[in-house]
């Protein structure tokens, strides 16, 4: 492919200038801004995230704020996880879905307070449905972008990193809850979450200003951690079973077709618009299922790669995929129809521009899990 034409409808972030300074390779554009995808290689990245201490500009999970009186139900409208029991210190991972049942986006919430929620999103432009919510049912909410801008803290050695820089009390913060760091005269939000199985923080940076501090001041404290800046890693998160929205998962899939079925209640989220086509949606149609791939190493589709079973028929995509080190083996996340769920399934995926099929396998669950 050739390089990406930069304007400014790709934004960056305030962390650009150290990300280029750290070496990055390669990007991806995720909600109209640059993501880092490499910065030495896929496998040093991996090795490295699962040995030392990474820090990722993940200022690509834009936040929608609603604060008002109705921020609660509009955020309970668009999700079938029931939110009444969530603290003003929680985060939810809330997939959202439209009046079809059909994913629109798997966000993480955050509560700040009773009125007041962020919605740390995935790739699509939910703010535009947010206020198109708020609009079209009259509620009582402001619903825009904050100027705010994540940076994430992964890896075995994040709670060390952490310690040093902000204290033993944000270490404890338990997993999916959050606590108020101040840094350098700031307030900031820190979260116990990311998206990695090796463990970490989000901090949610506000503005731009404090982008070159912070990030100095983590690779300065980290330095005999041999922290390094770092990205979501595509071997990590597929050995993790962490879904990409618009690649594993698109509008056409229900929750239960990903495996999201337990963030499904039809009792206590009745107010999600989704909730009587869920009722009525096939809960055993398909399935986000672990797949190995036989052959040579081979890297992410550029688009879903088809798998057929036996006979030839449409069994299913595969739209994420990775050699891993670790596994030795060509691990992939596929959307499969029921049919072709069994393990003794021989399944052919078409992979890129080969002619020939691979030979490949549903394995019995994610391997880190
Ligand atoms: N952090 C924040 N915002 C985000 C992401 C993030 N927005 C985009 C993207 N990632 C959203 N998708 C996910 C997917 C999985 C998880 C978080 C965000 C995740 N899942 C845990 C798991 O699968 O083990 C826990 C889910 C739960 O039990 O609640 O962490 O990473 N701010």
């Amino acid at each position: 492919m050739k390089t990406l034409s930069q304007t400014p409808r790709i934004r960056q972030t305030p962390f650009s200038e150290r990300v280029e300074e750290a070496g990055v390779k390669a990007y991806t554009v995720y909600n109209h801004m640059l993501l880092p995808t490499v910065f030495r290689t896929p496998h040093e990245d991996y090795k490295h995230l699962k040995s030392a201490v990474q820090v990722w500009d993940v200022s690509v999970e834009r936040q929608v704020e609603l604060v008002g009186p109705d921020a609660a139900r509009l955020i309970q409208m668009t999700t079938p996880r029931d939110l009444s029991r969530m603290q003003n210190d929680q985060c939810y991972y809330i997939p959202n879905v439209n009046q079809f049942g059909g994913i629109m986006n798997d966000p993480v919430a955050i509560r700040l307070d009773d009125d007041r929620y962020w919605v740390s999103l995935a790739d699509s432009d939910m703010l535009f449905y947010y206020m198109g919510l708020a609009a079209g049912f009259s509620l009582d909410v402001e619903v825009f972008e904050p100027d705010v801008h994540p940076l994430a803290v992964q890896g075995p050695l994040a709670n060390q990193l952490i310690e040093r820089v902000f204290g033993q009390d944000i270490v404890d913060t338990r997993f999916f809850r959050h606590k108020t760091i101040e840094f350098n005269g700031q307030k900031m939000i820190i979260a116990r979450s990311g998206w990695s199985l090796q463990g970490g923080f989000e901090i949610y940076m506000e503005g731009w200003y404090n982008g070159i501090p912070l990030w100095d001041t983590l690779f300065e404290a980290g330095k005999d951690l041999d922290v390094y800046a770092g990205c979501p890693n595509g071997i990590e998160r597929i050995e993790g079973g962490m879904l990409s929205y618009g690649s594993d998962m698109t509008m056409a899939h229900t929750p239960f077709d990903c495996g999201l079925g337990k963030f499904v209640h039809f009792e206590g989220a009745a107010e999600c618009l989704g909730m009587e086509a869920l009722a009525d949606a096939d809960q055993h149609a398909r399935e986000i299922c672990p797949i190995e791939i036989e052959g040579p190493p081979i890297g992410t589709p550029a688009r879903p790669w088809r798998v057929i079973g036996e006979n030839g028929t449409y069994a299913g995509r595969i739209a994420s995929c990775a050699h891993s080190p670790d596994f030795q083996a060509n691990v992939a996340i596929g959307m499969i129809e029921q049919d072709f769920i069994s393990p003794d399934m021989n399944l052919t995926v078409f992979c890129e521009d080969e002619t020939e099929g691979r030979a490949c396998k549903i394995v019995e669950k994610f391997w880190l899990r």
